[in-house]
Parts: C-alpha cells; sequence; structure tokens
C-alpha cells in the first residue's frame, strides 16, 4: 500500500497582507498561483509514483465560499486522478465545511466525500488487500463536541484502518472549537495510521510517526515557516513508514544575522552581503531578526523603529527577485539594550511585567478572538508574543507617563 495524505490546501488564499504592497506583476502573480501550485506538483507526484490513493483532510479550500477558480482548478486535479484510476478522499474542515449535500458537489467518480458524521469507507487495493478509511467532514465553522467519540473502532476484518480527522488534538493547541482530541483518544481506536488536519505544522503525535498533521502545503505567512508539502505512506509487510515531500514553490524563512552597530547605510549592505551568499534553491520569502552585539545609536534605533531601514531593504530585495530567488517581507531587530524609563522604577515595572506578561494570561485573553479564522490569520501572521508585550509595556508606559500618575515612590 502507498498512499499521499495531505491536508490544509487553503486554495485561492489571498494572501492580503503580503499583497497589499504593490509588488511587481510576476511576483505577484507567483504568490495568488502559490497554492493552486503546490496541489498540483501534489497530484504530478500522485501520478508518478501510481499511488493507491490520496487523503485529503480538510481546509481544501480557503474560505467556505469557494471561488469559482478554485472549485474548477480542484475538479480538473481530480480528474486527473480520475483517469488513473486512483481514488481520492476528503473530509472538509473549518474553512471549507460542507454545506447541503456533499452529492451535490460535481466531483468525479473516484473522489468520495466523507458527512457529518463518522462514517467508514471500504476499498480494495490491487493486490487485493482491503483498507476501511474513517472520517467525518465539518458541517459548521466550530465543532466543540469532540466527534472522535464517535469513531468506530478498527474493522478486524479489514487488511489497514485509517482515521481522517481535521481537529485540534489538545496537546497541540488548546483550542475546543475544532472537534477536539487526545492522543489517547485516537490510540484507542487501535488504526494503522492517522491523517490529522487543521495544525499547519507538520508534526507527528505519537513516537512512532503513525499519528500526523501534515501541515499545510503552501505556508502563507512568516508563522509557517520551512518547507511544505505532504506525506507518503509506504507498507512493508505489516508496517508502515512515512516520507515528506516538498511541494510549495515558495518558502517562508526567519533568519538571524548578527551585526554591530553601523550607520543604516553600512548595515543595509552587510544585510544583501550576508543574503548574497546564501543559497535559496526555492523562492524564499524572508524575516531578517537582526541581532545586535553591542550598542545602536539612536538615530540607527530610529530608523529601525519607524521603518525605514524595512522600507528599503524590502523595495532593494524587490528589484532583483528572481535572479536572487528571495524577497524580504520583513525585518526586525534585537537588543540586549533597555529602553530607560527614568520617571518609573524600572525594577518594579519590570518584576509586573514577568508576572502579568505571561503567555498564560494572553492566551486566556485570546481564546475568544482566536475562534475567528481571520483574526486568528491576522495575530498569526503579522504579530507575535514578543510584539504583543511589547506594545503591551509602552502603552502601559505611555499611560503611566501621560497621566503623571501612580510613580513610585519607593
Ligand atoms: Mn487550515
Amino acid at each position: 500500500m502507498k498512499f499521499i495524505h495531505a491536508a490544509d490546501l487553503h486554495l485561492d488564499s489571498p494572501f492580503r497582507g503580503l499583497i497589499s504592497g504593490g509588488l511587481p506583476s510576476d511576483l505577484e502573480k507567483k504568490i495568488l498561483d502559490s497554492t493552486f501550485t503546490s496541489f498540483k506538483n501534489l497530484v504530478d507526484d500522485a501520478l508518478f509514483q501510481n499511488v493507491d490513493f490520496v487523503l485529503l483532510a480538510g481546509d481544501l479550500f480557503d474560505r467556505n465560499d469557494q471561488s469559482l477558480r478554485s472549485k474548477i482548478f480542484l475538479d480538473q486535479q481530480l480528474e486527473r486522478l480520475n483517469q488513473k484510476h486512483i481514488p481520492v478522499f476528503i473530509i472538509f474542515g473549518n474553512h471549507d465545511f460542507l454545506q447541503g449535500g456533499k452529492d451535490s458537489l460535481g466531483f468525479p467518480d473516484n473522489t468520495k466525500v466523507f458527512g457529518p458524521k463518522p462514517e467508514t469507507k471500504y476499498l480494495t487495493l490491487k493486490s487485493g488487500q482491503r483498507v476501511a478509511i474513517h472520517g467525518f467532514s465539518f458541517n459548521k465553522q466550530w465543532i466543540t463536541k469532540p466527534i472522535i467519540k464517535d469513531y468506530p473502532v478498527a474493522d478486524q476484518s479489514a487488511d489497514w484502518n485509517i482515521g481522517m480527522l481535521h481537529g485540534s488534538a489538545d496537546s497541540v493547541k488548546s483550542q475546543d472549537n475544532y472537534a477536539p482530541f487526545t492522543l489517547s483518544d485516537l490510540q484507542s481506536k487501535n488504526y494503522d495510521y492517522w491523517a490529522l488536519g487543521h495544525i499547519h505544522k507538520r508534526q507527528s503525535l505519537d513516537n512512532k510517526g503513525l499519528i500526523n498533521y501534515s501541515g499545510n502545503t503552501q505556508g502563507r505567512h512568516i508563522n509557517e515557516t520551512g518547507k511544505k508539502g505532504y506525506l507518503l505512506v509506504e507498507s512493508n509487510g505489516k508496517s508502515l513508514s512515512t516520507s515528506f515531500h516538498s511541494t510549495a514553490p515558495i518558502i517562508w524563512q526567519k533568519i538571524l544575522i548578527p551585526v554591530s552597530s553601523k550607520a543604516a547605510n553600512t548595515l543595509i549592505k552587510n544585510i544583501f552581503d550576508f543574503l548574497h551568499k546564501q543559497e535559496f534553491k526555492l523562492t524564499t520569502f524572508i524575516r531578517i531578526v537582526l541581532d545586535f552585539k553591542g550598542p545602536i545609536s539612536d538615530e540607527l534605533i530610529n530608523k529601525l523603529n519607524d521603518g525605514e531601514v524595512e522600507e528599503v531593504v524590502r523595495d532593494q530585495s524587490l528589484k532583483d527577485w528572481q535572479n536572487v530567488n528571495f524577497f524580504v517581507t520583513s525585518l526586525k531587530f534585537e537588543t540586549s539594550q533597555q529602553i530607560k524609563f527614568s520617571q518609573i522604577d524600572q525594577k518594579y515595572f519590570d518584576e509586573a511585567k514577568l508576572q502579568t506578561l505571561t503567555s498564560k494570561n494572553l492566551e486566556e485573553i485570546k481564546r475568544e478572538f482566536m475562534k475567528y479564522d481571520f483574526i486568528q490569520d491576522f495575530l498569526s501572521s503579522s504579530i507575535d508574543q514578543k510584539d504583543i508585550f511589547n506594545l503591551a509595556a509602552q502603552e502601559i508606559l505611555s499611560d503611566t507617563l501621560i497621566t503623571g500618575g501612580n510613580k513610585s515612590d519607593n
């Protein structure tokens, strides 16, 4: 048995924050095509490898009101597999939940879609082996019920049992809006393999590598770094092994560049010298993180803070993006240099900060908001925890300073 496990294609993702900034049209096209290109590469591989079947574990479409472009594209790709008699099994997720009947989707004959309640579909391989595939599709945006409880235990009459599930493992994210489950819930079913979707970072939940999130097929922002693609699962006797295959045409990467204090123009030259020494095989969208060794002048801090350095670096990288194969999308900096707040007692502020600005508190505040995908996308793409804490600290301080209140007398 040989099959492909993929999830979170997010076809026709609009890349909103990225596209807004007046990019060269060929780059813009590459970005807007990227989710499609990645899936086309996957189908090319499926045909070339002549796999027994393909599993797509939810969020095929980026939005529930599937764009016509993504719908037609998916149909065409499924048809390519249909021509070669390669079956495809689909569950829908929270982004593309199933509305109306699954029979109205108009997919080719090879494509089987799971309904809103866990069900089992059987497939007989060319080898004669029988495979039982268990799964369900979201039929609304949020499902708080642990649907996993309704999955059947392994069918002993089949040679292989495979589970498909789109949702949140409690060990990865404590979100209870997405058909939540625990590792032991999955293990209690006694399946040979679990094809999970929803979490965009590729990972195994068990130590045998048989309970996997394949991750998404194309990173969409700087918090979805690294190669993206699918897992190829192959049997050898009674055991299964998986291997990752990259299909995304664009990858996101954070690059830490150690620098010492410089004038802004020298700094920018150093950044490009550093980047030009790297080899980017795939088009790479970069966040530069400048790691300052030693003090920085106020002038440079200002140019970094008001985004002037970032803008110049971004524009310069765009001019030659096809040759160098990278594009600097953002620039941040780190320094051990403390910004001094003379009017309050730094020590007490730092202590209060440690107690208040914690991941736990932030998660609690975010919980309600994160139900909404667009807020989740924004929070995970544009800003990270450190940024939020810094902004909060600045906000508190500016408030304290402006009102002049609560000045510590200690
Ligand atoms: Mn997704």
